[in-house]
């Protein structure tokens, strides 16, 4: 190991370039004939190492040295056709069916079976199915197999402007023996395209943002848990269910899911939450590490994709009190499509399955398989959180500097929790900085406990920032310095031995200090508003100076009496797309502008300076905690114009003055993951 890290510094020295994901992690890209859409929907692999993979097109592909061994091309044969977007594929190696593939189509899991040995199916046989409503929404997942022998697999809600479960078990997770007898476990469920099975057997699934769904995260299930959106509830009554709550026992009120669950009896909060935005956009698999190392640090860890990111994050987890609870972190992004799969290949490396026709992605490619190989260099790392009593104990991946790794300043603690509600999505809420008592780093300087000057809040997700913090020899900075725990429960255990901190930096004036600097940040927006003078020509009336910016006028302004010069109306589009992607407008012209979202994510519309959307959308990435409070939207003067986030399914009227100056401005969705693929031109004509 000592050799590895030397040889890492070497390297960095001779480059002067701080090291990057790349260094560490090697993507390799998997050729992929003309002609096949290879559109990931499941992926296993086949004890001789071939790959399978189900296609959202219908078809199951056996490819061969997707190693590439000796510079080999990979080799493909059709396995299966015709099936209904399978999302997912299992080689079975137990049981009555040992050796066959089993998929999961929209209706059904399916048996594909090869009688006369030329590996080409000639049996589809229905193993267990269900009815569907047509409903494009209703996706389903798996099998996932179970260390007993059983298997589970999960259904998506329809999707109707809000979730509904508008045919049998949608917003389940259904179990299912060797004889195709169904056994329902556990409801709750929204959009579940990820879920696992950890060696000791306990199931995690990832869910996505949505309506009852503040922002992604992986949720432990156990049979007759309820993971929170209601709608799947309207089968609780069938027999075999194991749990009776009904969709009327659930109150939207807004209030953190820890503390609804308090009196929603079978409520279960996530193990870990993954902060939209922040860590990704849309969670799907999750894969165990079980590489013994291959993969290099973080033997036992989890693997969580984001398909709108086109990254793989990182999961650690801890029981504490008998609950899972544990951290999320960053760990590698620019893969070139959407992340649907992940699955270990036999080198211990990782196969990344790719698919973004409708739900857009980061990626470029509207499918690929790319494989994320470890170099061995040891990447400087937060390699995991834990719960103290009074704090968090930080574990690295090597050690660090004793004189940043002692010093508070090096650190930061905020804490934070999503709204519990019908509503999509949630803004963050109740945000607090979390005051630095001390630091009490290991001998091996491997670890860092962080004590908080005050009591930590139960039920909130924590972010841990170790920015400051250097390797021992000091030449490396944490490639991922930020780290989201959810604290579920406080673990027990022996406090540090940390004095108190005196007067100047009480821990009162530190949250007060926070909420502070939260608003100035807020009036920031406003106050750049006003020095574009670009509302100045607007006049608006009472109402809407004392409500909104000068940027985002909701009423039409009084003096307007003639009504507006222009209106122009513009939708979203599946895909990450605006419905129109060039408008005219006459400088200087009264404009009232819609922006209508009709798609089933949230999205805004901003309108920029001519070449500046790029700019902007990075600069809307960077609000971090702030960002859904501001709407993502930057205080720049390069921003003129822009809507609020709007929910699903809801329109808002802007209005303004055209500029004068004619040129080519351009609207852009500044939401995160966004404004790469959602631009349009705003052209302003004399
Ligand atoms: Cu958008």
């Amino acid at each position: 190991m000592t050799v590895v890290t030397l040889s890492l510094i070497h390297s960095v020295a001779l480059s002067q370039k701080p090291p990057g994901e790349e260094d560490y992690y090697r993507i390799v890209t998997l050729p992929i004939p003309d002609g096949v859409q290879l559109e990931v929907g499941g992926m296993t692999s086949l004890p001789d190492g071939r790959l399978a993979v189900s296609t959202r097109r219908g078809d199951v592909w056996l490819i061969g040295n997707p190693y590439m061994q000796g510079s080999r091309q990979p080799t493909f044969k059709r396995f299966a056709t015709g099936l209904h977007e399978p999302l997912g594929l299992l080689y079975r190696t137990v049981g009555p069916h040992k050796g066959e593939l089993f998929a999961t189509q929209r209706g059904e899991v399916t048996r594909l079976i090869d009688t006369d040995g030329d590996e080409v199916a000639d049996e589809y046989r229905a193993f267990y199915k269900w009815p569907l409503s047509g409903n494009y929404h209703q996706y389903s997942y798996g099998p996932i197999p179970l260390p007993d022998g059983d298997m589970v697999i999960t259904l998506n809600l329809d999707w109707v402007g809000k979730g509904a479960s508008q045919s049998k078990w949608r917003g389940w997770m259904l179990k299912l023996n060797d004889k195709g007898e169904m056994t329902p476990w556990a409801t709750g469920l929204r959009s579940p395209a990820g879920f696992t099975a950890l060696r000791d057997g306990s199931i995690f699934y990832a869910e996505n943002q949505g309506d009852w769904v503040g922002s992604g995260r992986v949720t432990h299930l156990e049979k007759g848990d309820f993971a929170g959106n209601p709608a799947g509830l309207r089968w609780s009554g069938e027999p075999g269910s194991p749990l009776s709550l009904k969709p009327e026992d659930v109150p939207s009120t807004g209030k953190p899911m820890f503390e609804v669950a308090k009196t929603v009896q079978h409520l279960k909060v996530p193990a870990v939450w993954f902060p939209h935005t922040l860590m990704g956009i849309s969670t799907s698999d999750i894969k165990e590490d079980t590489t013994n190392g291959a993969f290099g640090p973080f033997s036992g860890q989890l693997f969580v994709g984001d398909q709108g990111h086109s990254k793989v994050m990182r999961m650690t987890l801890e029981k504490v009190n008998g609950k899972w609870q544990g951290a999320c972190f960053p760990f590698r992004e620019g893969l070139q499509s959407g992340i649907l799969r992940m699955l270990w290949g036999q080198d211990g490396s990782m196969f990344v399955g790719m698919t973004s026709r409708g739900w857009a992605a980061t990626g470029k490619s509207p499918f690929g398989v790319q494989r994320l190989v470890w170099t061995g260099k040891m990447p400087f790392e937060m390699k995991t959180i834990r719960s103290k009593p009074d704090g968090f104990e930080i574990e690295f991946t090597m050690p660090v500097d004793r004189k940043t790794g002692e010093d508070p300043a090096s650190y930061s603690l905020n804490s934070f929790t999503y709204k519990y509600h019908s509503t999509y999505g949630s803004p963050i809420e109740d945000a607090r900085t979390v005051p630095i008592r001390g630091v009490v780093l290991s001998q091996d300087g491997r670890t860092a406990r962080i004590v908080a000057d005050t009591t930590l809040r139960e039920g909130y997700i924590h972010e841990v920032k170790a920015e400051g913090v250097k390797s021992a020899s000091g030449t490396l900075s944490l490639l991922h310095n930020t780290g989201y725990y959810t604290l579920n429960a406080i673990a027990p255990g022996e406090l540090a031995n940390v004095p108190a901190r005196t007067v100047a930096s009480a821990s009162p004036n530190a949250m007060h200090d926070h909420g502070a600097m939260m608003a100035s940040t807020s009036e920031k927006a406003g106050v750049g508003a006003k020095a574009t003078g670009k509302g100045k020509a607007i006049a608006p009336t009472k109402k809407v100076v004392a409500s909104v910016s000068a940027k985002r006028v909701v009423d039409m302004p009084a003096t307007w009496t003639n009504g507006p010069d222009q209106t122009i109306s513009i939708s979203t589009k599946p895909g990450l797309k605006f419905d129109t992607e060039k408008v005219d407008v006459k400088a200087g012209s009264r404009i009232k502008f819609v922006f209508n979202n009709n798609d089933d994510m949230l999205h805004n519309c901003v309108i920029v300076k001519p070449g500046t959307a790029n700019a902007v959308g990075n600069q809307a990435l960077k609000l971090n905690l702030n960002g859904a409070k501001l709407n993502y939207v930057p205080a720049s003067a390069d921003v003129l114009f822009h809507t609020n986030i709007l929910q699903p399914e809801s329109a808002e009227s802007i209005y303004f003055t055209a500029p004068t100056e004619p040129g080519d401005y351009q609207f852009v969705c500044t939401f995160p993951g966004h404004s790469s693929l959602m631009q349009g031109t705003l052209r302003v004509v004399k």
